[in-house]
C-alpha cells in the first residue's frame, strides 16, 4: 500500500530513538519534521527529528526530487529500510522508499527552532511552539513532566490524598494585595494566590493532602524568578511540625536529583561543585536560623535588625555563603502571615522556614496556628477583618488537628534543575506584568 493510502494518523511504526534497536534490512515508517536536507549529487540527506531524537534518511531519484522541493520543519512520514551508516552522528540510517508530506512549513520561519541561529527569549516566546522542536529546549519540558510525576507518586506512596481546591475564590487567602479580581455574575471573584486555607481545612479530615496547582500573584515585579501565574507544589499534614516537613520536602528534592541522575536526562549537577553526588545526597541540607543569617551578614557589612525582612541583596550574600540547597528558619514572626505558629519560648519567633537554593526562594512553609482565638488575633494585628474569614474559622471550631505544611514554587526547582536563570525558560506560555499572550 502507498503513504497516500494509508490512514495517516496510524502509520508511523516507531520513533526515531527505536530505530537503532532494530535489525539491519527492517521496513519502519517515522514521522516528525524535516530539521535538515543536504544534497551531494545524486544522494539526499534528510534529518527527520521527532520527539525522541533524530533520524538521518538517504534519498536517491524521484523521492530526491521530491525532498529538494518540501520546505524545512515541514511535517512528514517517511518509509524505508534500516541500514548501516557511515556517518558519525547517528547509529544507523534509513534507506528512503516513500516520502509523504503532511504539512508544509511556510519558507521564513519567525525563529530558526535548530537553535544555530540563536533568537532572543522574548522571540522564542511568542513563537513558542516552534521553540519546543529544538531538542534543548524540549528537554526542559520533558524534565518537568517527569519530576511532576516524581513529586505525584512520592506523595501518594506517602500516603497523601491529592486534592483540587478552586481558583475562583470570593475573597483573599492569605491576605495582601496582590490579587487578580474580575467580575463573577454579580459579585466579585479572585484568583487563588495559594490554596492556603483550603488545605488546611482539609487536614480536619483527609490528614495529609497535597496539591499541584497554577497560582496567580498580581504582584509588580520585572524579575527573572517571579511569574502572575506559577505552579505550585502545596502539602499540608496533621500532627506534623515544621521539622517534619522540611525533612519531607528534604526527601524529596533528593529524591528527585537521585531519579535525574539514574535516568535519561543528562542534567547539569555542577552546582553540587566540590563533592560526589553520594557525598551531597547523604549530607543533610544546613537550616540556618533567621537569628544566624542577621549575624552573618553583619559579619558581611550588612546590618539587618531583628525583624526586618532579608530582601533580595541580603539573600544574595546569604547565597554565596550557603551556595546550595539551604534552610532559614524560624522567622520574626512579624514577618509571616497569620496562620503561621509562634515560638512556644519566643512568641516573637514563628516555627517557620523557607527553603533556598542560594538566594532564590523556592519553598515556604511552617507549624500553623491551630488555636481559633490566636489566629483571630492574629488577623487583627495584621489589619484583616475577621468577617473576611469566617469560613475559614468555623473549621476551627470542628476539632482542628495541630497541623504543618508548606508550599514549592515548581517553576523555580525547575529552574534549578535545568540550570537556568529566568524562571521564563521553564514555563511553557509565563504569564508577566507584560506578556498575556500567546
Ligand atoms: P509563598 O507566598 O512564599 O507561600 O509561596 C510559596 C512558593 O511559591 C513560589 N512563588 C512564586 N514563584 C514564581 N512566581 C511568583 N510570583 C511566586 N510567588 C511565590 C516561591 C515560594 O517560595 N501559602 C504559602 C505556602 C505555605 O505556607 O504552605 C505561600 O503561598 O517558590
Amino acid at each position: 500500500m502507498t503513504l497516500d493510502k494509508l490512514n495517516k494518523s496510524s502509520t508511523r511504526t516507531h520513533f526515531s530513538k527505536e530505530l537503532k534497536n532494530l535489525k539491519i534490512g527492517s521496513e519502519i515508517r517515522v514521522a516528525g519534521w524535516i530539521e535538515d536536507f543536504r544534497n551531494i549529487g545524486k544522494l539526499g540527506f534528510l534529518t527527520l527529528r521527532d520527539v525522541t531524537g533524530a533520524t538521518q534518511s538517504v534519498l536517491l531519484g524521484d523521492n530526491l526530487v521530491k525532498a529538494k522541493t518540501i520546505p524545512r520543519q515541514s511535517s512528514i512520514l517517511i518509509s524505508g529500510t534500516i541500514q548501516p551508516t557511515k556517518s558519525k552522528n547517528f547509529e544507523i540510517e534509513v534507506l528512503v522508499k516513500e516520502i509523504f508530506v503532511y504539512s508544509e512549513a511556510t519558507q521564513t520561519l519567525p525563529i530558526d527552532p535548530t537553535g544555530r541561529i540563536e533568537s532572543d527569549l522574548d522571540n522564542r516566546l511568542d513563537s513558542r511552539a516552534l521553540d519546543l522542536r529544538n531538542p534543548k529546549i524540549s528537554k526542559i519540558f520533558l524534565i518537568r513532566s517527569k519530576v511532576l510525576k516524581i513529586i505525584r507518586d512520592y506523595f501518594t506512596l506517602n500516603n497523601f490524598i491529592e486534592v483540587n481546591t478552586p481558583k475562583i475564590i470570593g475573597s483573599a487567602s492569605e491576605g495582601g494585595s496582590n490579587l487578580f479580581s474580575f467580575d463573577y455574575f454579580k459579585k466579585k471573584g479572585y484568583l487563588a494566590q495559594s490554596p492556603q486555607l483550603y488545605k488546611e481545612q482539609l487536614v480536619l479530615s483527609l490528614d495529609k493532602v497535597f496539591e499541584i496547582a497554577p497560582y496567580f500573584r498580581a504582584e509588580n515585579s520585572h524579575t527573572v524568578r517571579h511569574i502572575s501565574e506559577f505552579l505550585s507544589v502545596d502539602i499540608e499534614a496533621a500532627y506534623l511540625d515544621y521539622f517534619d516537613i522540611m525533612d519531607i520536602i528534604e526527601e524529596l528534592i533528593k529524591l528527585i536529583l537521585k531519579s535525574l541522575k539514574e535516568s535519561d536526562c543528562q542534567m547539569d549537577f555542577s552546582f553540587i561543585q566540590n563533592k560526589s553526588f553520594a557525598d551531597f545526597i547523604n549530607s543533610p541540607f544546613p537550616r540556618i536560623s533567621y537569628e544566624q543569617c542577621i549575624k552573618d551578614l553583619e559579619k558581611m557589612g550588612e546590618k539587618i535588625n531583628f525583624g526586618d525582612d532579608l530582601l533580595d541583596s541580603s539573600l544574595r550574600k546569604l547565597g554565596e555563603k550557603y551556595n546550595n540547597f539551604f534552610f532559614i528558619i524560624d522567622w520574626p514572626i512579624n514577618l509571616k502571615p497569620f496562620y503561621i505558629h509562634e515560638h512556644d519560648e519566643n512568641p516573637l519567633l514563628s516555627k517557620s522556614f523557607d527553603l533556598q537554593f542560594g538566594y532564590l526562594e523556592l519553598v515556604s512553609g511552617g507549624t500553623r496556628q491551630h488555636d481559633i482565638n490566636k489566629l483571630k488575633s492574629r488577623l487583627q494585628n495584621q489589619g484583616l477583618s475577621i468577617d473576611s474569614f469566617t469560613n475559614h474559622l468555623r473549621s476551627f471550631e470542628w476539632g482542628m488537628p495541630p497541623h504543618s505544611g508548606g508550599g514549592l514554587g515548581f517553576d523555580r526547582l525547575m529552574m534549578v534543575l535545568c540550570n537556568l536563570s529566568n524562571i521564563r525558560e521553564v514555563v511553557l506560555y509565563p504569564r508577566d506584568t507584560s506578556r498575556i499572550n500567546p
